[in-house]
């Protein structure tokens, strides 16, 4: 009866110690941001500054380019600084509507800085690890998502010579430059553009991730939906040198995943996993020498689809939030 005294008094200091960090410093960050809601561009952007601005030791904010419609394309750089660190590259937000995913990129820095020094992985992570995190990739198309169309998928660039409007972002890349599973029709879904990168976003992201090749170790890009974790190639049905490490890594991050709450993931190489495609993010980065590249498709497997309710934001985002501290981990231990 005496001896739990004492690990229930350190709960309660710890308690209280989480109780003042909410009244105070932190109150933004805890109590103004809602992560569990589908949030705005306005509140996105916002969002950015806020938390660099609160975690200054943890967090900062670049820029790395500007959309077609103009807005400024922020990346959140997420780690404790030291000499000489190596780095993880995510992204969010490829296609419009897909809402989920830039949820779980916000989710992702709101949970670094909030277990940072309390969760010993998270902790691990940060110290050795700086997180490249890009919240929304296609920006104007998000925004047409909220203010036009829910449905809409690419940018929202104009295109010469036809009245239909946009590129996917991820048939966009050099990687078979729409050779497969991607069409030249301007007016279609999967239209791959004029040339690789020709969207202005595109160019920023290949731009930053060619200028930091010496450190960007893992390459993770977030879509929905479908429950897949899939690594290259998408491209060609053949399979990379790496393909059983590869292989062995997602069977044990879909595992870790469906731990939390049973969700079952389906994981692969693109090509055989979901469909043959080229130009995406994934195998350029790959084949850019990035050899932990990785496709989330998050939840669900096409009851809600792309308008996933905002139910199920928090239990989709613990759950990758493991699979990718698990990825991220194992990438830590394998340094090349
Ligand atoms: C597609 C490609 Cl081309 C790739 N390299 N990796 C993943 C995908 C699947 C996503 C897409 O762009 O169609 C799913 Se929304
Ligand atoms: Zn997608
Ligand atoms: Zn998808
Ligand atoms: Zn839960």
């Amino acid at each position: 009866m005496e001896l739990p005294l004492i690990p229930t008094n350190i709960i309660l200091i710890d308690n209280l110690q989480n109780v003042l960090n909410g009244q105070f410093n932190n109150r933004v960050r805890s109590t103004g941001y809602q992560y569990e809601k589908y949030n705005n561009w306005e509140k996105i952007e916002a969002w950015t500054a806020d938390i660099a601005n609160e975690n200054p030791g943890l967090v900062s904010r670049l820029q790395i380019g500007t959309t077609f419609e103009g807005r400024p394309m922020y990346l959140l750089k997420v780690g404790k600084p030291s000499a000489n660190k190596k780095a993880i590259f995510m992204d969010c937000g490829f296609h419009a509507r897909e809402w989920i995913s830039p949820a779980f990129c916000q989710w992702f820095v709101r949970e670094a800085v909030r277990t940072y020094g309390k969760e010993t992985i998270m902790t691990q992570l940060l110290d050795n690890l700086d997180f490249y995190v890009l919240p929304v990739l296609n920006i104007d198309g998000y925004v047409y998502t909220w203010t036009n169309n829910r449905m809409w998928r690419k940018t929202r660039s104009v295109n010469a010579g036809s009245s239909c409007i946009g590129t996917d972002p991820n048939r966009n890349f050099n990687a078979g430059w729409c050779s497969v599973g991607a069409s030249g029709r301007p007016c279609d879904d999967t239209f791959c553009g004029t040339k690789p990168e020709s969207e202005k976003e595109t160019k920023a992201l290949a731009d930053f991730i060619r200028g930091n090749l010496s450190t960007i170790k893992a390459y993770l890009t977030i879509h929905s939906y479908s429950q897949l974790l899939l690594y290259p190639y998408s491209y060609t049905y053949d399979v990379t040198k790496d393909n059983v490490e590869l292989h062995a890594i997602s069977k044990a991050a879909v595992k870790e995943l469906a731990t939390l709450h049973g969700t079952k993931y389906t994981y692969g190489p693109g090509a055989s996993t979901i469909y043959p495609a080229a130009g995406g993010s994934d195998d350029w980065a790959y084949d850019q020498g990035i050899k932990y590249s990785f496709t989330f498709e998050l939840r669900d497997t096409g009851r809600y689809g792309f308008v996933l309710p905002e139910s199920q934001i928090k239990p989709t985002c613990e759950e990758t939030l493991i699979a990718v501290k698990y990825i991220a981990s194992y990438v830590l231990e394998h340094l090349y």
